[in-house]
């Protein structure tokens, strides 16, 4: 009976949840849920910035929502070819842990046209309706609170990945201060025309799927996490289901 069982989880794929351990129906953050941000992948290591102490940051990822890569690539963008293979494991110092889970998150006064915007940190990154916030046309932008100053090692994000979109002018930034004037520094800028008058991006435009996009922090220190987008190939709109803050408090 165990071997079949086995034979049947194989069969499932990743994605398909073991049924042996009794799971929340939502998919939360590793080791982190709101009022419990304390609470380490791997608490018994201690605590280090060596780069040979990085342990492998624990994702749980949400179940793929279509299967293949994408064939339409868009013309005249500098979309990445899908690999079709997994993301390798990117290592962390030890205790990091997502600093945005459960956070509130805003849009500068820019109310959502569906869902609301408390869904961006919510935990929950599945590609079914009912898991995104959804603002409006053209560049619009959201801002994370880490409400203290963190160590931050990635930032992973998921605009929809219900189908292979092209989110475009994707820009991460971090910052001192909520207006973003102070320290300001950008992680991530794939608007190569520089549409968003935020600076000509180098980095690559991307199919969304359902492993996000993790975006290297390199351990920079800041409060303020804000992230940009100019709708999509699918529509003019942006989409958030989830982002997540991993680092270290900064004590
Ligand atoms: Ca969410
Ligand atoms: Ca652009």
């Amino acid at each position: 009976m165990k071997a079949l069982l086995a034979l049947l989880l194989l069969l499932a794929g990743p994605g398909f949840a073991a049924p042996a351990k009794a799971k929340p129906a939502k998919p939360t953050v590793s080791a982190t849920t709101t009022g419990d941000r304390g609470v380490s992948a791997s608490a018994e290591t201690p605590r280090s910035s060596a780069a040979d102490d990085r342990v492998p940051l624990d994702l749980k990822l949400p179940k793929p929502a279509f299967i293949g890569t994408p064939r339409n690539v868009p013309a005249g963008t500098t979309v990445e070819k899908v690999s079709g293979k997994l993301r390798p494991p990117f290592r962390v110092p030890p205790g990091t842990v997502n600093l945005a889970a459960g956070l509130p998150a805003g849009a500068g006064g820019s109310e959502p046209l569906v869902g609301e915007a408390k869904l961006i940190t919510d935990g929950d990154k599945e590609a079914t309706d009912g898991s995104y916030v959804e603002f409006g046309r053209g560049l619009k932008s959201v801002t994370i609170d880490l409400g203290a100053n963190g160590e931050l090692a990635a930032i992973l994000v998921w605009h929809y990945h219900g189908d292979p979109r092209v989110y475009h002018d994707v820009v991460v930034q971090v910052a001192d201060d909520p207006d973003f004037i102070t320290n300001v520094r950008t992680l991530y800028n794939n608007d190569a025309d520089n549409t968003a008058g935020l600076g000509v991006g180098r980095d690559r435009e991307y199919f969304e799927t359902y492993e996000g996009r993790l975006i290297d922090a390199k351990l920079v220190k800041a409060r303020y996490v804000k992230l940009w987008s100019n709708g999509s190939t699918a529509d003019e709109m942006n989409r958030y289901t989830e982002v997540e803050v991993y680092g270290r408090p900064v004590k």
